[in-house]
């Protein structure tokens, strides 16, 4: 892997990964195709050596046809990724997530190009609290809102035209992601910016719910590890046994924050609301010899938090607006 596309790198995960490689194969050359979204900032990616941006939608053909030919590979990250938003209007959903992909698979395919697919646990539906199972690349999909039966489409374009055209394709799916460069719509950022607005964190329905956090560094490690070491056709499941509830992990960020544990509301639930997600994730720890390094959460919050203190600049621009699609949703 000398010289690859990353779609989506201007958002959380796939600017993060950016600045992964770039850190931990230096000698890596990337094109960062983007079409710069509410949620993509190209300022996540400034500075980052070996780093083209191309400003462009996955969904165009002929922008494909130019840069996808002579890449080692494409990494798809990009993917309108936000649950709330995809009840509230999923009609951009259907066409970056599904569209997109099917345009980057054609892409690929003629020009004979590998691709990874960067997917989402939320395609298995949920367990229930007392569940013991957790879920595996054998798991049955069962997606349950607009957002997540898009990227169960996406990944079942990739399984078809890996099978049917032999596209060198692999898939991750990945549990829920923390750490720098989140958008402040998803739920850590949420809160946390919210507590340094002097604003009430909003807890959603009894906060029972259950999310497997890694942070995005172990999803980036993980991503890289499939692209050297995977094998073509295979999906990998991602995760850090990291499941908490919605309320430990808001009691968390209040305690760092040096607030009472009370100091929050509750609202709405999300309509649809999945109630568990947990990750086995043993098949990429078996095969590839994948390990996550920053599986202390509490540790990994606190940077967290002290990351979004110390970049308001980068935040605050983007919080009245999540927060006013909020007030429209009343969540
Ligand atoms: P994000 O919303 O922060 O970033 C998405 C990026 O894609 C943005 O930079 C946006 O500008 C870009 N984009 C959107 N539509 C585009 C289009 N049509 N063409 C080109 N670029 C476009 O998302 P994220 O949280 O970083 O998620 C990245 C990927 O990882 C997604 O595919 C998501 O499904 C998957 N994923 C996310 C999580 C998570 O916890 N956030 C977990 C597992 C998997
Ligand atoms: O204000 C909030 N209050 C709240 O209680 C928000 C924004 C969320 N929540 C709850 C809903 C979820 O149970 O917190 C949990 C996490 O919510 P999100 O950050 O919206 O994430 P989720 O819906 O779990 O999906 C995320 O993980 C899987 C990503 O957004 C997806 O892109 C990824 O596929």
């Amino acid at each position: 892997m000398k010289n690859i596309i990353v779609t989506g790198g201007c958002g959380f995960i796939g600017s993060n990964f950016v600045r992964w490689v770039a850190e931990h194969h230096p000698q890596v050359r990337m094109t960062v195709l983007d079409k710069l979204t509410y949620a993509g900032n190209p300022a996540n990616i400034e500075g980052v050596p070996n780093v083209e941006l191309v400003v462009g939608d996955v969904c165009d053909a002929a922008l494909l046809s130019e840069v996808v030919p002579g890449r080692d590979a494409v990494v798809h990250f990009a993917a309108e990724s936000h649950n709330d938003n995809s009840i509230a209007g999923p009609e951009p959903f259907l066409r970056t997530n599904v569209e997109g992909t099917y345009r980057l698979l054609e892409a690929c395919r003629e020009h004979g190009v590998r691709l990874h697919h960067v997917s989402t646990d939320e395609v298995y539906g949920d367990l229930a609290l007392d569940d013991p199972a957790r879920f595996t690349e054998e798991t049955p999909y069962r997606p349950s809102s607009p957002y997540s039966s898009t990227k169960a489409a996406s990944d079942m374009l990739v399984r078809a035209w890996a099978r049917t055209y032999g596209v060198a394709a692999t898939i991750s799916n990945c549990s829920n992601n923390y750490g720098p460069y989140q958008h402040v719509e998803k739920f850590i950022p949420r809160q946390v910016t919210n507590v340094l607005r002097g604003e009430r964190p909003k807890l959603y329905g009894d906060g029972l719910n259950v999310r497997d956090w890694i942070h995005v560094e172990d999803h980036s490690s993980a991503v890289w590890a499939v692209l050297e070491r995977g094998r073509v056709g295979e999906t990998y499941l991602v995760g850090a046994d990291g499941e908490r509830s919605n309320l430990d992990v808001l009691r968390a960020v209040l305690r760092v924050m040096g607030e009472p544990e009370d100091a929050f509301d509750r609202v709405r639930d999300r309509p649809g609301h999945d109630r568990r997600y947990a990750i086995d994730a043993s098949k990429i720890r078996r095969e590839l010899g994948w390990r996550p390094r920053r599986a202390d959460f509490l540790e990994g919050l606190a940077e967290t938090v002290a990351w979004y203190g110390a970049n308001r600049a980068w935040w605050e621009p983007a919080k009245d607006a999540a927060e006013e699609r909020y007030r429209a949703q009343r969540r």
